[in-house]
């Protein structure tokens, strides 16, 4: 499957350091920083270092270093945030936008957590 990656997207400049991030969390492969437009009390996306455009190209073409690293971390996020569902009162939502019918913005993997607040059911 070919996959066309855009090296102009917002998340790329990110990563290269040509704009700025809220950063939450980095590893060696993965990137996590505050989402810009938030849609819950805790909105972080989780992004791999890697020049990847979805999910499919991801589990497609990435190492399975990287693709470890990136599981973890976005594990580590929601435990970072305090939001893993220990208790009654926490719990989190994972999204990953893809293509159009996704209604995806940004062409560069990444997950959102979603958390905070009780997130409402899921809706196609
Ligand atoms: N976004 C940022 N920072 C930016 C540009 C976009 O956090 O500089 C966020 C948007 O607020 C949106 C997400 O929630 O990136 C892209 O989501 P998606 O629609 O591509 O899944």
């Amino acid at each position: 499957m070919p996959y066309t990656y855009d090296d102009q997207n917002i998340f790329a400049k990110i990563l290269r350091g040509e704009i700025p991030c809220n950063k939450v969390a980095e590893t060696e492969h993965t990137l996590a920083f505050h989402d810009i437009a938030p849609h819950a009390p805790h909105h972080v996306l989780v992004i791999p270092k890697g020049a990847y455009v979805n999910y499919d190209h991801f589990a497609d073409m990435a190492s399975d270093a990287e693709i470890v690293d990136f599981t973890r971390a976005v594990g580590a996020v929601c435990v970072q945030l305090g939001v893993c569902p220990t208790n009654e009162q926490a719990g989190y939502r994972l999204i990953s936008n893809a293509g159009p019918d996704g209604m995806q913005e940004v062409p560069h993997l990444h997950v959102h957590v979603l958390a905070g607040t009780r997130i409402g059911p899921l809706t196609a």
